[in-house]
């Protein structure tokens, strides 16, 4: 049915709009990567608003950009010298409306109340965007894992469940990895909630290990999934990853796995990063040099080009984007592509990205890609794949059964392509055709908004 919208009610969406914006900035005074994150979703959701008063009416905005709970806490730990060390937890529970909360933890020196909120706001839309029963939150530490013995991390994961179990449990609140979380911290913390709990209810973490409950395909769930979207963005237009040149920042989770699977479709990568500086490989990165140095030895980017001498090594982050590509995946953090570096990726021909990390492009280069017609696939749609697999590895804890790899890739692939799809059609039926933000926005957004009209005001 196609509804008439009047300009009176175009005004009425858009005040709306703006008067929860300003009422996030004034409650959540300094927190500029939550602003930022709202900014982006608020913008997209006035052609919702337009066309149906009703969530006006039920006041669905006011309540979604406040976080149904958030915990901060004390974590003391001792470390190997016996000094006391006190970092702050956090776990920011914001929205329940379609399942258990549900989204990673990150340890790292400049996590605070801001980052965290940012991250808990886009998971509610991501969740929703993948189809599974999962709602959104994100919690970690100001902790840094970089150059901390196995034994210090085990101490203070030991002492950061401590106060966080409290608000977990498989039906409850599911965290699982980020930065600086992967399976070893996983580990230590599902050991400490197991004690703690008395039982297993191996469904209160996801991105475990395989010998207690994992699930296949979750460590390289991001990475691929992310391919996964793009090669879907450019099959729109006829073309695919096979030939073409790709610029992948980070050499995490994310990056590894996204490297892989791009090397996978015939793809040459030429670069990679860590949060030091960046490597040039003009004839395509040696996947298992990186995977050795970083998931291994946990050494610096740099030791590369010790080992391929022909590759170079540049000091500093931005510079990565400077390299001519066809297709760009930034997968280390947010806000790594400004304004500037998005007009040099432009100038260079860049055709396509996608963005593995979350919130990695600013708002200001995210219009530089929309207005110069670059396929631009957001963090919320194109990194999905981690969230997914990890409700899959949910749903396999609750059977008691463990499914193969590529039982949890085919369903990955297709979920990706849902999510893909959605976008489009989102995005087609609010009038912005291509526009893959405005759709993976709409499309999460209706879903949990639909779900908090049927439950009345909570
Ligand atoms: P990892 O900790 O495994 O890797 C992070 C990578 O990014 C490292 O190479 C790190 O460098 C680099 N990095 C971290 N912080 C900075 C910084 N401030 N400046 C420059 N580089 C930095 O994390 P993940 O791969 O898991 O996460 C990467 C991104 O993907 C994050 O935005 C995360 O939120 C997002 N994401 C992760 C998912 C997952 O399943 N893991 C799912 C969806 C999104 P160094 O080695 O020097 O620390
Ligand atoms: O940002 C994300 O989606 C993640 N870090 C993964 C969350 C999860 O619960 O697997």
């Amino acid at each position: 049915m196609t509804t008439v919208i009047t300009e009176e009610r175009q005004t009425e969406a858009q005040q709306y709009v703006q008067s929860v914006y300003e009422l996030v900035i004034q409650r959540n005074p300094h927190e500029s990567e939550f602003h930022q994150a709202v900014k982006e979703i608020l913008d997209s959701l006035t052609p919702v608003f337009a066309k149906h008063p009703k969530y006006m009416q039920h006041g669905i905005l006011e309540r979604i950009v406040e976080p149904e709970r958030v915990v901060s806490f004390r974590v003391p730990w001792v470390d190997d010298n016996g000094k006391v060390q006190v970092n702050r937890g956090f776990r920011v529970q914001f929205n329940s409306a379609i399942g258990p909360y549900k989204g990673g933890l990150r340890f790292h020196p400049s996590v605070n109340a801001s980052i965290i909120k940012f991250l808990g706001f886009e998971q509610i839309f991501k969740n929703s965007l993948t189809g599974q029963p999962i709602g959104g939150g994100k919690g970690g530490s100001d902790f840094d894992p970089k150059g901390k013995s196995d034994l210090e991390i085990m101490r203070f994961t030991q002492s950061f469940m401590t106060e966080l179990y409290k608000y977990l449990g498989p039906d409850i609140d599911v965290p699982a990895g980020d930065i600086g979380v992967g399976a070893k911290e996983i580990g230590f913390m599902f050991g400490q909630y197991k004690r703690i709990r008395g039982g297993n209810e191996a469904g209160v973490l996801t991105g475990k290990g395989l010998l207690y409950g994992g699930s296949l395909t979750r460590t390289e769930a991001t990475g691929y999934g992310c391919v996964y979207f793009v090669s879907e963005m450019l099959a729109s237009k006829g073309q695919s990853f096979q030939d073409k040149t790709v610029v992948i920042s980070g050499s995490g989770n994310v990056s590894i796995y996204a490297i892989e699977k791009a090397q996978q479709l015939g793809a040459k990568v030429i670069a990679c990063s860590d949060s030091n500086g960046y490597i040039h490989d003009p004839q395509g990165i040696n996947l298992q040099t990186v995977k050795r140095l970083k998931e291994v030895e946990r050494k610096r980017i740099s030791e590369y080009v010790k080992e391929h001498p022909h590759a170079v090594y540049t000091e500093g982050c931005k510079g990565i984007w400077s390299i001519p590509c066809d297709i760009a995946l930034p997968c280390a953090t947010q806000n790594e592509i400004d304004e500037q570096a998005a007009k040099l990726l432009v100038e260079n021909g860049v055709v396509a990205i996608g963005e593995g990390a979350n919130m990695p492009s600013t708002l200001e280069a995210i219009e530089v890609f929309l207005n110069n017609q670059v396929l631009f696939g957001p963090a919320k749609a194109a990194n999905a794949g981690g969230v997914a697999v990890s409700a899959l590895e949910m749903a396999q804890n609750s059977m008691r059964l463990s499914w193969t790899f590529e039982e949890v890739d085919a369903k990955l692939h297709s979920i990706m392509k849902n999510i893909y799809q959605s976008s489009v059609s989102a995005a087609e039926e609010y009038g912005h055709p291509g526009n893959l933000v405005v759709g993976a926005n709409i499309s999460g957004f209706i879903k949990v908004a639909d779900a908090m009209i049927a439950q009345g005001v909570v």
